[in-house]
């Protein structure tokens, strides 16, 4: 099942790696070259890409042209880096290996790994207010300033810290809290990927059926983050660094607030199967164009990385 998912995606995967390199050196003219550098060894590092592929497959799924979600899924992606970089840094997570390779501040030192950080999150609005017209620009850089924002993917990352004591605050111990916690900071942002894909496809244009379209993916989301959010928590416990490209065993390490430590390993698991199902059927709202957004799903539940 997982390759398989895998061989479909795969032209789309190279499509947004070229993306990728092509937007780095477009946001990186009269750049300082150790930046480009950091820049480029981070970004381009082995990732899934499941935020810019789901761009696609959003786009995809009501009939826009891959390549108009490109520039949008490389905005995301960029985001999405910079918050590995910072998470990594000895003040937060402290982690030595990303993506199968040694964290950014482990390479090139904590001053330029916080720099490469801001400079993604301002190459990411400066990519989609250039590529694309301004009423598309203008409804994706709300969506991902949102998303990655204060109510967003940082606030989630607050609450995660003063549930680990490094920030001073008092939050629930309770499964609510810790699916709050996660809708904003990763659910946040597939949302934000999810949603631009469909803002990509209708060029800003508010159709008869975007509220809808819009509606689904939200639900798609939902789903997705939780069920992404918790199968990370199990591989945290059950897979190993090679696999997964980054340190595991931390989060029982630090006592840490889990799927795994609050309901246990197989009502976790249950969960996840549940959150997928929720996904698949607002997937399935698109009809045959949905098929990869099920897929993508599917895939939750037997990722080992
Ligand atoms: C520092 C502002 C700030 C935010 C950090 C997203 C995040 C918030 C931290 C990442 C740390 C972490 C392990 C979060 C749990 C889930 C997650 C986002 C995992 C990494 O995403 P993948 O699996 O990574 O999509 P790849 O490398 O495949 O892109």
């Amino acid at each position: 099942m997982a390759s398989s998912i895998w061989d479909d995606l795969k032209s789309r995967q190279e499509a947004i790696a070229s993306a990728l390199s092509e937007s780095l050196q477009r946001v990186c003219v009269d750049t300082p070259a150790p930046l480009v550098e950091a820049m480029e060894y981070c970004l381009l590092a082995p990732g899934k890409r499941l935020r810019p592929l789901l761009t696609m497959l959003a786009c995809e799924a009501v009939g826009g042209e891959p390549a108009q979600s490109l520039p949008a899924g490389a905005a995301i992606e960029m985001i999405h880096t910079y918050s590995l970089i910072h998470d990594d840094l000895p003040a937060m997570d402290d982690d030595d290996l990303r993506r199968g390779l040694p964290t950014c501040h482990r390479k090139y030192g904590e001053a330029l790994a916080i720099l490469v950080g801001d400079a993604l999150l301002a190459a990411a609005f400066e990519l989609i207010s250039s590529r694309y017209n301004a009423a598309t620009a203008a409804v994706m850089t709300l969506e991902m300033a949102r998303a990655a924002g204060p109510a967003g993917m940082v606030g989630g990352q607050v609450l995660d810290l003063i549930g680990d004591g490094r920030i001073t605050g008092e939050v629930p111990a309770t499964r609510g809290h810790l699916e709050n916690l996660h809708n904003r900071k990763t659910g946040a942002m597939f949302r934000a990927a999810l949603r631009n894909g469909i803002h990509a496809a209708t060029n800003g244009v508010a159709t008869p059926a975007r509220q809808e379209q819009l509606a689904s993916v939200d639900q798609y989301a939902a789903g997705f983050g939780l069920a992404f959010q918790i199968t990370d928590d199990l591989l945290d416990i059950e897979s190993s660094a090679e696999k997964t490209g980054k340190r595991v065993g931390k989060d029982a390490h630090r006592g840490k607030r889990t799927y795994p430590a609050l309901l246990g390993v197989a009502e976790s698991r249950r969960a996840a199967e549940q959150q997928v199902d929720l996904a698949i059927q607002a997937a399935t709202r698109f009809g045959s164009a949905g098929r990869p957004l099920v897929e993508l799903a599917h895939y939750l539940l037997t990722r080992d990385r």
